[in-house]
């Protein structure tokens, strides 16, 4: 008999885990939020989160499937985690920073656009995206810059996915699909980029883990792509969550001339396309919750009482500065009276603003005629007919509640 196969999500939000035995049936799952995404901060760049708690909610989701009955000592173990976020630690383990930078964190702006302004093109042709803030080059060089004591330290620099593989099974490797999203390696020879590396630091490259292609703990998008079993090109995934990301395989690497899209690792070989639009499913909550709508009235009434189109109307939710495209967090943009209008106007408004929003800035990625939805939201009746529309594809809702730690556990190893 096949062993039992256990992914885990370590997102934003909280930990999700489950179990699915050789025939890949769901046997359980458990969910742990954290108590605190990122602790608050008075400067909306800043989004830090504690390491250690990503940790507790990873061992506090094991033994909960452990009293489900799940023999979780003797499982494969597989893991995606939110990307991007840097942890660093001294030689003993210790963190040198005591909260990491998250992929939501837009602090080390300046950095990025120093290495933008230092690398030109060269920076998307080498790492498959322009220099970025929320990427770990930009992070780290802004690490070095305001505490080179703590850098000094350091003796090894994780994305979130490293982090817990070495929680989890003692692993001193990192991701290639995942290493992708940091600026510093180079797709070509999946190795990290001398050039880049050393100008940010001469020490940076011996801080960081050796990348690999084995290891079953990789970022959640890359995960998600493997749990819709969307890894051969021709179908796009758009997984709706606390961001909103749209993401495909690729037959062959090609880069977004406007400079928002990135090139991942596909974890089943070869790369992936995606695009990331930081205002998702938390601000299509909070519109709701402003709106003072249940979430029926947001998925399917607001949409049979307008039609598509809207009459021109739209908006879009900007509650945290976006990165696609570049927009600071100035609440909600409407070329319309958004006080005086109705709410299911204001619904409509918005998904179809951002759906829109996000056709223009994925159309270097391909067109797709069939797109899969995952997330909480890929329930929306009305997200999937303005989805349909834009795209003009076939949407077809993921029937698994999470791809990402479905991903996870079906990660080759
Ligand atoms: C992708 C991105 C986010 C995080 C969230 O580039 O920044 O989707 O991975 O988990």
């Amino acid at each position: 008999m096949g062993k039992m196969r256990i992914g885990l999500d370590v997102s934003t939000q909280g930990v999700k885990a489950l179990a699915v035995d050789s025939s890949r049936h769901l046997v359980a799952r458990a969910s742990v939020p954290y108590p605190e995404p990122y602790r608050p901060s008075d400067d909306e760049r800043v989004r830090e989160a504690d390491p250690q708690m990503w940790l507790r909610g990873v061992d506090a989701a094991l033994a909960n499937l452990c009293e489900q009955g799940v023999k979780v000592d003797g499982a494969l173990i597989g893991g995606s985690a939110q990307q991007h976020g840097t942890v660093y630690r001294d030689r003993h383990g210790n963190l040198t920073r005591r909260y990491a930078p998250i992929w939501m964190d837009t602090s080390a702006w300046r950095e990025a656009e120093e290495l933008e302004r230092h690398f030109g093109e060269e920076m998307l042709r080498r790492t498959g995206s322009r220099a970025q803030a929320r990427f770990a080059a930009a992070q780290i060089l802004r690490f070095v810059r305001t505490d080179p004591v703590a850098f000094a330290a350091t003796a090894r620099i994780d994305l979130v996915s490293s982090y817990v593989a070495s929680h989890v099974t003692g692993s001193d490797t990192i991701d290639f699909s995942d290493a992708a999203g940091m600026n510093l390696m180079d797709l070509s020879t999946g190795d990290w980029d001398a050039e880049i590396c050393d100008y940010i630091s001469p020490d940076l490259r011996a801080k960081l883990p050796r990348i690999v292609r084995d290891l079953p703990f990789t970022g959640d998008n890359p995960a998600t792509l493997v749990g819709c079993g969307a890894t051969e090109p021709g179908t796009a995934v758009i997984s709706l969550g606390t961001s909103d990301v749209f993401m495909a395989a690729m037959d062959g690497v090609c880069f977004d001339p406007q400079g928002y899209g990135h090139v991942f690792g596909n974890p089943l070989g070869g790369f992936m396309s995606l695009t990331c639009f930081k205002n998702g499913s938390l601000a299509r909550d909070r519109v709701r919750r402003e709106l003072g709508v249940d979430w029926r009235f947001f998925d399917e009434t607001a949409f049979a009482k307008t039609s598509p189109g809207n009459g021109g109307f739209r908006a879009f939710p900007y509650f945290e500065s976006e990165i696609t495209p570049d927009h600071p967090a100035t609440g909600i943009e409407a070329n319309f009276d958004w006080k005086a209008a109705s709410p299911e106007v204001c619904i409509r408004a918005v998904v179809e603003g951002q759906v829109t929003n996000m056709r223009e800035h994925t159309r270097w990625a391909g067109v797709f005629r069939r797109i899969m939805l995952a997330g909480g939201a890929a329930r929306s009746k009305g997200l999937q007919e303005v989805l349909a529309r834009v795209f003009e594809a076939e949407v077809v809702p993921v029937d698994v509640s999470d791809a990402a730690a479905l991903g996870a556990a079906l990660l080759p190893r």
